[in-house]
């Protein structure tokens, strides 16, 4: 058999762990995750390569019923990945409710013509008859090539799931070099460890309001990276809730977005972190572009 290569998106409502299975697939983190829904606000791709397959596998934003501009923006990006893959996952919790978003997805999925893998995520916190009853649900909407109960978060059935996966692959060349992990550029990948932080830090609505700029990233040294963001905020009311008490939260995004950046990068990173307000950032195609969604 030759070599196998293609690509998968992996879909759902917000929160469902899209970005954790990604993360775990890869065993390498490239897409940020928080309990938060809509964190992530663009496709990231991820690459593994094993020995016989290359996989290339889109983490979406969650699609949801999108009120705004740039949430209408992030459901259409999650969509626009159906396009272009040859299986999609469709993810998932156990017990959860067939609502209009769901209903919205599935019949989305109906006229999509590659493999379908319900994916029933978050395994490890649920029965395993709360996980048959969503798939069984889900079922008398629209059938799947596989059900796959699964954790991300422990790993639990994700060999299965790319054993599973390659299988269904096309035979096709490989496209990316064997150490090539996200076509995510260096600038927004650090933007977005830093907006990351936010959303795991920062209460309730800041987080929406706020998007990151990478204004800079050099080489210092061979063993020292240094890198300047800006975190744009809409109002200058938020700037006390984003600095904190004598700047202690801001100090602490700081310091876990460069914790997370040094992992990845695999050397010492100097992060300098400054703020400014862009009244309805949100509205504006510039910003739009830089959260990568024009
Ligand atoms: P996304 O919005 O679909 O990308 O979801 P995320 O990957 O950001 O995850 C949302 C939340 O669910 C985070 O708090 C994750 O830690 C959590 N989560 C993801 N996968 C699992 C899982 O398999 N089990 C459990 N218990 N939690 C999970
Ligand atoms: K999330
Ligand atoms: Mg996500």
């Amino acid at each position: 058999m030759g070599f196998k290569c293609g690509f998968v998106s992996i879909i759902g409502r917000p929160n469902v762990g899209k970005s954790t299975l990604l993360n775990r697939i890869l065993d390498e983190k490239v897409t940020i995750v928080s309990s938060k829904p809509n964190t992530t606000r663009t496709n990231i791709k991820g690459v593994k390569t094993g020995e016989n397959y290359q996989l290339i596998l889109i983490d979406t934003p969650g699609i949801h019923i999108a009120k705004d501009k740039i949430n209408r923006l992030m459901v259409q990006n999650a969509l626009d990945s159906l396009e272009m893959v040859d299986i999609v996952y469709f993810m998932v919790e156990p017990g959860e409710f067939i609502g209009k978003e769901i209903k919205f997805i599935l019949e989305v999925l109906k006229k999509y013509e590659g493999k379908k893998y319900l994916l029933i995520n978050k395994v490890d916190k649920s029965t395993k008859t709360k996980a048959i009853n969503t798939a069984n649900e889900i079922f008398k909407y629209l059938e799947f090539d596989y059900v796959l109960p699964i954790s991300a978060l422990k790993g639990i059935n994700i060999d299965k799931l790319i054993d599973l996966t390659v299988k269904d692959l096309p035979e096709n060349y490989k496209i990316f070099d064997n150490d090539y992990i996200t076509d995510i550029p260096e600038k927004f990948l650090i933007a977005e460890f830093v907006r990351e932080q936010i959303f795991r830090l920062l209460k309730e609505e800041v987080p929406y309001d706020t998007v990151v700029e990478c204004e800079m990233v050099e080489d210092r040294s061979e063993n020292l990276l240094y890198t300047a963001c800006s975190i744009i905020i809409s109002r200058e009311s938020q700037k006390p809730i984003l600095l904190g008490k004598r700047g202690r939260t801001i100090k602490e995004i700081g310091k876990r977005a460069r914790e997370n950046l040094e992992k990845f990068f695999g050397v010492k990173v100097y992060l300098d972190l400054w703020v400014k307000v862009v009244n309805n950032w949100q509205e504006k195609d510039e910003y739009l572009k830089i959260q990568r969604l024009l």
